[in-house]
């Protein structure tokens, strides 16, 4: 496979400082030569210019915290990531969950600039579903899905033209902290979500095989892993922890699956926070993580 690897610096959108050397930890921890070694020929893209917090006034506009700077970046990050071909895996780098917005529509405008029919697996300990209106933080990183899905600022929302994010083509996983209003929206909107709850009863082998079925229908499958999604005990580099995580082995299990399932086009890495990490800990386990998605077995 052809992987090209972007970083996105930005730590405009998290309540807490440091995730902007999320890039570096990750590109610290061999992440390239990682999928070199799979028979991957792997392009590191360097980084998005991302504006630093010290150099622009901390504007709280509609209930957004520096959302003039995450627009432009987001626009910014759609347009580099949908002139990668077609047939280019792309993995981007947090970051703060807030790029997401702009490299889902990015991967989904990617060769086709009216956009295909993309799916999204969002494994996360949040819903990252709040709306200006419903966020008790202001934080962007807490409202990308929402976003993509139409629901909140202008200027976010409509990233990809015409295209948006279906919220039947949307499963989440490892859903452990989701705040009151939010948890409204989601449910109106009908997005499936896999709690810790649905982890330990179901298991990953169902919640991958149910997540294959209800994404049979999307031409691309896009991966967007934040960290804190892991259980704390395996990735301690994060701005919000929430104990009750994924383990080790569930992590690698869904990645593994999800590699067999041969359906998955593109992924992000977001939320390693190095300031808050042991020994880069959090990054080696994350660069696992894709390996295991890009085709590292035990046997
Ligand atoms: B992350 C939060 F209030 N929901 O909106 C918010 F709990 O990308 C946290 O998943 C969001 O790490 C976490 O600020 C965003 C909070
Ligand atoms: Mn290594
Ligand atoms: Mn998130
Ligand atoms: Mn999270």
């Amino acid at each position: 496979m052809n992987i090209s690897i972007l970083g996105i610096p930005m730590d405009l959108g998290a309540g807490r400082r440091g995730v902007d050397m999320g890039p570096s930890a990750l590109r610290n921890a061999h992440l390239a030569a990682h999928l070199r070694r799979l028979g991957h020929t792997v392009t590191d893209l360097g980084d998005m210019p991302v504006p630093i917090p010290e150099t622009v006034d901390k504007h709280l506009t509609g209930g957004l915290v520096f959302l003039e700077q995450i627009q432009h970046t987001s626009q910014l990050t759609t347009q580099r990531v949908a002139a990668l071909g077609a047939d280019v895996f792309p993995i981007t780098l947090g970051g703060d969950h807030s790029i997401s917005m702009g490299t889902v529509t990015g991967n989904a405008l990617r060769g086709q600039p009216e956009g295909v029919r993309t799916g999204v697996i969002w494994v996360d300990a949040h819903s990252d579903y709040n709306t200006p209106q419903s966020s008790p933080s202001g934080n962007i990183h807490g409202m990308p899905v929402a976003h993509l899905t139409g629901l909140g600022d202008p200027v976010l929302c409509g990233l990809g033209g015409a295209w948006q994010l279906r919220a039947e083509d949307i499963v989440m996983v490892g859903i452990r902290s989701v705040d009151s209003l939010e948890r409204e929206l989601l449910r109106e909107a009908g997005i499936k979500a896999y709690t810790m709850k649905d982890v330990d009863q179901l298991g990953m082998t169902r919640i991958h095989a149910e997540t294959m079925e209800r994404l049979s229908g999307v031409e691309r499958v896009h991966v967007s892993f934040d960290a804190d999604a892991l259980d704390p005990s395996v990735a301690p580099g994060v701005g919000t922890p929430v104990p009750g995580g994924l383990t080790y082995r569930e992590g690698h299990l869904l990645m593994e699956l999800l590699c067999e399932s041969g359906r998955v086009t593109s992924m992000d890495i977001v939320e390693v926070n190095p300031v808050l990490d042991t020994h880069n800990q959090t990054a080696e386990v994350m660069v696992g993580m894709a390996a295991s998605l890009l085709g590292q077995r035990i046997l």
